[in-house]
């Protein structure tokens, strides 16, 4: 069944649990008639006023009412919000009152937000910053998540469709009026202008990824022979007894994954079972799930200790530059540290040898991965899709352009061009081409 947009949503926007307070939000077109199902004296909106809540006799809570007309208002709607006590049996009082209401129902995952967008309140991209912001575990994460709710990306989105918009118009022009040329200053004029925007947006994608990783957290996985110490190694990184170390090997089979927050950028270290030839199906089932989840890691932390130093090469197919190799339980062998240091970093878990050393250098790939300074990045294999798809039919207007192409067509691949960054944003209106053609180009000389 498809949601109307003419029922008043509601939902509890605070975590489930007994808290200090909760707040239910409730939009759409009956959120002002809350005071009167509710029993009580309607006040100016945006004053926050304390009120008693009552439902068939019945009071309800003393609470903190706060409501918001529409459009000025997180939806665009009509907003009240009720602050109550943190209980269950006064959420639940609520809940049910506004149930049983005529035209009223719960909302459904993001609902608010995806009508604060189809208002035109924010833009998909800001949706989706608040998105990130909400699950924002680090400080990096929480920066990126802000600076997209604010706008950042949507600027420099619309920045580049307006761009575009401004080329199609000069096209649409000269469609309109077959008999006038486009004149060679023009024409040269306006592939240099395509040129810059082309580039512009190649500077942009070409960015290692950074602010999708900072968005998921750069995956890292440990692995190894078996019984080399990568389980002890996770758990000295997550200071915690998070996996099972013994002196068996093929201790660990299922992949263990935990988070972690270096320097302010997130990182998912997956601890996995031993690789080595084995019959035992469990264990194989163990070693396919690790080289999987190796291959699709961002980085990866090959553990060797002394006896197995010579099966690096058994690895090889896995690694890939940049990556990092240990010798662990170097506490145990008389080993020839100097030769050994310049091809390997040596540790042991055990007595806490190279730990630091090796994670300040874990810090510092995380830093240069996702470290965007503060810039406005892509954060969403989406975002990159369509910037890919919007390159490719500026490329071939350009193409199009240089080669005396039909203009019609021209004008196709810059309208095909807005219409990727209109899917970016959830702005598509390329309709408004023709007030540019009128407003800004001057075509009554
Ligand atoms: N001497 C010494 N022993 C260590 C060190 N690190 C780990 N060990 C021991 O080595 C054994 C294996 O450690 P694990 O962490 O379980 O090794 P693993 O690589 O996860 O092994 P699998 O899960 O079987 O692949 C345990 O008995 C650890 O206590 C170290 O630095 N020095
Ligand atoms: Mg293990």
């Amino acid at each position: 069944m498809v949601n109307s947009y003419d029922d008043t949503i509601f939902s509890l926007a605070t975590a489930v649990g007994r808290s200090a307070t909760a707040t239910i939000r409730i939009s759409g077109p009956r959120a002002a008639d809350i005071p009167k199902l509710l029993g009580f004296a309607r006040s100016e909106p945006k004053i926050a006023s304390l009120r008693i809540l009552k439902y068939q006799k019945k009071k309800l809570d003393q609470s903190i009412v706060l409501f918001f007309k529409g459009p000025e208002s997180y939806t665009g709607e009509d907003v009240m919000e009720l602050h109550l006590h943190g209980g269950q049996a006064v959420i639940e009082g609520v809940c049910s009152a506004l149930s049983a209401q005529e035209g009223f129902r719960f909302a459904e995952n993001g609902e608010f937000s995806k009508r604060a967008v189809i208002n035109g309140r924010i833009d998909l991209t800001e949706a989706e910053g608040i998105n990130d912001l909400i699950n924002a575990e680090t400080e990096a994460q929480r920066d990126q998540g802000l600076n997209q709710l604010g706008g950042a990306l949507r600027c420099q989105l619309e920045k580049w469709s307006n761009d575009l918009k401004g080329f199609g118009a000069h096209i649409e022009a000269y469609i309109d009026f077959p008999d006038e040329q486009i004149p060679e200053s023009v024409l040269n004029d306006l592939l240099q202008r395509v040129e810059e925007t082309n580039r512009e947006l190649i500077d942009f994608t070409d960015d290692d990824r950074k602010g999708e990783i900072l968005r998921s957290g750069l995956k890292v996985a440990i692995i190894g022979p078996p019984n080399v110490g990568k389980s002890s190694f996770v758990n000295w990184l997550t200071k915690r007894d998070i996996a099972i170390t013994s002196d068996k090997a093929g201790t660990t089979r299922d992949i263990v994954e935990a988070h972690l927050d270096l320097g302010g950028f997130p990182v998912t270290v997956a601890d996995t079972a031993g690789i080595r030839v084995s019959e035992d199906t469990i264990e194989r089932e163990g070693i396919r799930r690790a080289r999987i989840w190796a291959e699709s890691a961002d980085l990866r932390v090959l553990i060797l200790d002394p006896e197995t130093i010579d099966d690096a090469n058994a690895f090889s197919d896995l690694l890939k530059s940049g990556d990092i190799v240990l010798v662990n339980k170097v506490d145990r062998a008389i080993i020839d540290k100097k030769t050994m240091d310049t091809v390997y970093s040596l540790v042991s878990v055990k007595t806490g040898y190279g730990l630091e050393s090796i994670l300040s250098e874990l810090t510092t790939i995380a830093k240069k991965r996702m470290g965007t300074q503060g810039l406005t990045t892509i954060t969403q294999a989406r975002h990159r899709a369509r910037l890919n798809d919007c390159l490719a039919a500026l490329k071939k207007a350009h193409f199009g352009l240089k080669n005396n192409a039909d203009l019609e067509l021209i004008a196709e691949d810059f309208r095909s061009a807005i219409y990727c960054i209109g899917r970016i944003t959830g702005h598509i209106d390329i309709e408004d081409l023709l007030d540019v053609v009128f407003n800004e180009f001057c075509i009554g000389k």
